[in-house]
């Protein structure tokens, strides 16, 4: 459980780093699975709907970015995603009632690991209210050589911005000028989590080192958040994302500010996808080695 400090510093900054959540059996367990998602990916050529490739990827050399809804491929992300330590820590930020409105591992495998350039994931899917937060489980040690996840303290208490290019939806910060002065990293050792506010700015450098940063990231927002844009068969869907308590069908309008992420992205599937033709990338010419 967090203490009362670690709770208003997670208020006043929005984001958290917390050690020793998975015990190292459980970081085991999931390390072997995503090991067993790295070999399957060697017969994969184009993404889909699990599989997101670096584009140096080959049959030889396989380089999964990212598997997509880890809960639904393997019941060791699905008991990771239930951890009770976690789920307790969550009531703590955001209430008893939890659903999930998204899961994904993001890979970054020593010396290719894609960026992720900054952004704001209410900009993605916002909500009618802003409790909602990401949990990283960190499979690996983070730490700044290997792409940890950096943020800026407290801009969760301030504007949402642009993150569209062109008209559209890019995925990533788009305001001219943009620099994440005062960014911190994350750092964690493996089996500790990582936990950001919705709106909270951030983003991480690419994985120039030769140790992988296995980041297993879990949405969690308070049940009576609900999407603005919400998908197919809205009550079935957002039912069986309800992790603790019930579902709810009175959703809580807070007043907080909006941008919706239309006209969708021209590359639709992953946030690497959707940043692909951003111009004014915070990362580009930070290479990692092929
Ligand atoms: O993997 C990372 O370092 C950042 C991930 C992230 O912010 C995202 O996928 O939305």
């Amino acid at each position: 459980m967090l203490t009362p400090p670690q709770i208003q510093f997670y208020r006043e900054q929005g984001y958290l780093g917390v050690e020793n959540v998975y015990s190292p059996a459980e970081v085991e367990e999931l390390r072997r699975v995503t090991d067993e998602f790295v070999e399957k990916s060697r017969a994969v050529t184009a993404n889909d709907a699990v599989f997101d490739l670096e584009p140096s990827h080959t049959p030889e050399m396989p380089r999964l970015r990212r598997l997509k809804d880890p809960i639904k491929q393997h019941p060791a992300y699905r008991r990771a995603i239930l951890h009770p330590k976690v789920l307790a820590i969550v009531s703590q930020l955001i209430g008893p009632a939890i659903a999930s409105n998204g899961n994904k591992l993001n890979l970054k495998l020593a010396n290719v690991g894609s960026p992720v350039e900054w952004h704001q994931d209410w900009a993605f899917y916002p909500h009618t209210n802003d409790d909602l937060l990401a949990v990283g489980v960190a499979m690996d040690d983070s730490s700044l050589e290997n792409g940890c996840l950096m943020v800026l303290p407290g801009t969760h208490r301030g504007p949402i911005l642009d993150h569209h290019q062109d008209g559209m939806f890019v995925g990533a910060v788009t305001e001219p000028g943009f620099r994440p002065d005062g960014a911190v990293p994350i750092l964690l050792k493996a089996g500790g989590i990582s936990i950001h506010h919705t709106r909270l700015l951030h983003g991480s450098a690419p994985n120039l080192s030769p140790h992988a940063r296995r980041l297993l990231l879990f949405q969690y927002c308070a049940a009576d958040a609900w999407p603005l844009l919400p998908g197919d068969k809205p009550w079935e869907t957002y039912a069986a994302s309800v992790l603790q308590g019930s579902p709810v069908s009175q959703p809580r309008l807070a007043d907080v500010p909006v941008r919706l992420p239309l006209p969708a992205a021209k590359h639709g599937g992953s946030i690497y996808e959707n940043q692909r033709d951003l111009k004014n990338a915070i990362y580009r010419g930070v290479t990692a080695k092929t």
